[in-house]
C-alpha cells in the first residue's frame, strides 16, 4: 500500500504524522532543489510549525531533475523522514504541497510572483550559485552566458532573476530569499547570484531587488545519508506503507537564521530554530569544524579504503588525527557565539560522527571537493598563515583530496565534481593543482603551504603508510 493522503491514516501507530489539516494548507515557502537535506531538514522544520500558521506549506521546486515529483507527486507529496539514533523514529512529512520541475514555466513564475509566496528558499548545493573564488557570479559559466544572450533561464540565478522580474511587474511586494547551503556568508553569495545576473540584464530589476529582497545569512545541520533500497525496506515495515523516496538523518538537527526577513517570517521559533543577528560564528563553526573534518575523513578515510563515516571514526588514528585537526588546527580561528562551547562542540560532531545508526558514505562527502574546500579548508588555511600558525596539519586532507583525484583516474570511476575535467587532468601534479586560482586563489604561491601540501603528498604516496601521515 503506497503513502498518500488516503492511505495516512492506515500507518502505523507509533508513526508521527501531521498534526494540521493538509487541505487548509497554502504555500508560502518556494524551495529550490528539493534533494535529501531539503527533506531532512528545512521541511521537517516547516511540517512542525504549519498546525501554528499554515500559510508556509511548500512548493518545492526541482530545476534539473523530474525524479522528486516523479517520486512523491503519487504521494500527494507525503514522504517518511527516518529519524536514526539509538531508538529510529518515523515521521511522515506533510509540508510539500505542491511539486514543480523547470518544464512548468508558467506555474513557476506565477509562483514565484504570488503575493502569497513570501520566502524563497534554497539547497542546490555549492555549485548551483555559480560563483567564482571571490563570490561573485561567474558570468563566464556557459549556462549563465547562455542566459546572458537571452536564453531560457537554466540556473538558480537565471530562475529567480525571471521570478522577481514577474514579481515586480504584477507587485507581488517584498520577499526573503534564504539560502540553506553550505557557503560561508550564503546569504551574501546568494545575493551577488541574483543581483549580479540582474544587473548585467536589467538594471532597473537590480535596484528594485535592493529594495524589496532580503538574504539573510543562516546554518543548517543535520548529518542526511543518501537514500538507499535498505531505508525503504525498514520504512515499509515499520510503517505499513510503500514510500518510493524515504529520507533518514540523525535525530540532531540546528538552524540558525539571520534576523532580517524582508517581510513576516514562519513562526520557526516554535520548531527550536534560532534567529540571530549575527550567524557568523555559529556558521564558521560547522562549516570549519564539521564540515572541514567531515572532508578530511572522507579523504583520508578512502585512502585508507574505508567505507562510512562510522568506519573512520573506529579508526583510531585517524579519528585521532581529526579530533587534533579540529582542536589545535580549526578551533583557533573560529570566533564562537558567546553561547557556544567550542570544546564540547566538537566533542558532540565527534559523536555524531561515530553513530552507529548511521551508514554516511564517504564518496558521498567526497563529491564536489573543488566547491566545498575553499569553505571547509582553505580559508582556515589563509586564517592560520595569517596568524603564523602551522599549516602542516592541515594540508593532510588537501593532499588526501589530491592522492584521491590519482584514484578516481585510475579506477575510471566517475568523479563528481563541477570541475571534474580539469581536476582529472592535473592529477599527479600538485603544482599545477595548486595553481588552480577559482580553488586555491593566491595561496597556490604561499610557500609554507604549498611545501606542507607536497609533504603530505609524499607521504600518502600509494603503498606507503597513510597512518604515518596523520600527525
Ligand atoms: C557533508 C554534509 O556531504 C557532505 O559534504 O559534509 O552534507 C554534512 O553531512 C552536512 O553539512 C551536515 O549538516
Amino acid at each position: 500500500m503506497k503513502l498518500s493522503n488516503a492511505t495516512l491514516a492506515q500507518a502505523a501507530p507509533m508513526v508521527a504524522r501531521p498534526d494540521y489539516d493538509r487541505t487548509a494548507l497554502t504555500p508560502g515557502i518556494v524551495h529550490i532543489g528539493p534533494g535529501a537535506f531539503h527533506r531532512a531538514h528545512q521541511a521537517a522544520y516547516v511540517d512542525a510549525i504549519l498546525k501554528a500558521d499554515p500559510r508556509w506549506a511548500i512548493s518545492a521546486v526541482a530545476l534539473n531533475s523530474t525524479s522528486v515529483a516523479e517520486a512523491l507527486g503519487p504521494q500527494d507529496g507525503l514522504y517518511t523522514l527516518a529519524l536514526l539514533d539509538s531508538d529510529t523514529r518515523f515521521r511522515v512529512i506533510g509540508s510539500i504541497t505542491e511539486l514543480l520541475t523547470a518544464h512548468r514555466r508558467d506555474a513557476l513564475l506565477s509562483r514565484l510572483a504570488a503575493p502569497t509566496t513570501r520566502l524563497v528558499t534554497t539547497t542546490v548545493t555549492e555549485k548551483g550559485y555559480h560563483l567564482t573564488g571571490d563570490g561573485a557570479l561567474d558570468l563566464d559559466a556557459p549556462a549563465i552566458v547562455r542566459e546572458l544572450d537571452g536564453a531560457e533561464p537554466s540556473t538558480l540565478s537565471g530562475w529567480l532573476v525571471a521570478g522577481l522580474a514577474a514579481r515586480r511587474a504584477s507587485g507581488g511586494g517584498a520577499i526573503t530569499l534564504l539560502s540553506c547551503d553550505n557557503l560561508a556568508d550564503n546569504g551574501h553569495r546568494f545575493r551577488r547570484s541574483v543581483r549580479d545576473l540582474a544587473a548585467a540584464r536589467d538594471p532597473d530589476l537590480a535596484l528594485w531587488i535592493d529594495d524589496s529582497v532580503r538574504f539573510p545569512c543562516a546554518m543548517v545541520d543535520s548529518i542526511t545519508p543518501a537514500t538507499d533500497d535498505a531505508l525503504r525496506d525498514t520504512v515499509r515495515a515499520a510503517t505499513g506503507l510503500d514510500d518510493a523516496w524515504p529520507i533518514q538523518r540523525e535525530a540532531f538537527a540546528q538552524w540558525v537564521i539571520e534576523d532580517d526577513f524582508a517581510g513576516d517570517r514562519p513562526p520557526f521559533d516554535l520548531a527550536g530554530v534560532q534567529f540571530t543577528r549575527d550567524v557568523r560564528g555559529f556558521e564558521n563553526a560547522k562549516l570549519r569544524l564539521l564540515n572541514g573534518a567531515h572532508s578530511t575523513l572522507a579523504y583520508v578515510g578512502l585512502l585508507l579504503g574505508l567505507g562510512t563515516v562510522r568506519d573512520a571514526m573506529r579508526d583510531t588514528a585517524l579519528a585521532g588525527f581529526v579530533e587534533r585537526l579540529m582542536r589545535e588546527d580549526i578551533a583557533p580561528s573560529i570566533v564562537p557565539p558567546a553561547e557556544m562551547d567550542l570544546s564540547a562542540y566538537i566533542a558532540a560532531v565527534l559523536g555524531r560522527f561515530a553513530n552507529p545508526a548511521i551508514a554516511h558514505q564517504l564518496a558521498q562527502i567526497a563529491w564536489d571537493g573543488s566547491q566545498k574546500l575553499p569553505y571547509r579548508l582553505l580559508d582556515t588555511v589563509r586564517d592560520a598563515r595569517a596568524a603564523g600558525r602551522s599549516v602542516t596539519r592541515l594540508a593532510v586532507p588537501i593532499a588526501a583530496w589530491f592522492r584521491f583525484l590519482e584514484l578516481r583516474k585510475a579506477s575510471g570511476e566517475t568523479l563528481v565534481d563541477p570541475r571534474g575535467d580539469a581536476l582529472l587532468a592535473r592529477a599527479g601534479d600538485v603544482d599545477a593543482l595548486l595553481a588552480m586560482r577559482d580553488i586555491f586563489g593566491d595561496l597556490g604561491d604561499d610557500t609554507a603551504f604549498a611545501d606542507a601540501v607536497r609533504q603530505a603528498y609524499a607521504a600518502l604516496a600509494p603503498g606507503g603508510n597513510v597512518r604515518g601521515a596523520l600527525i
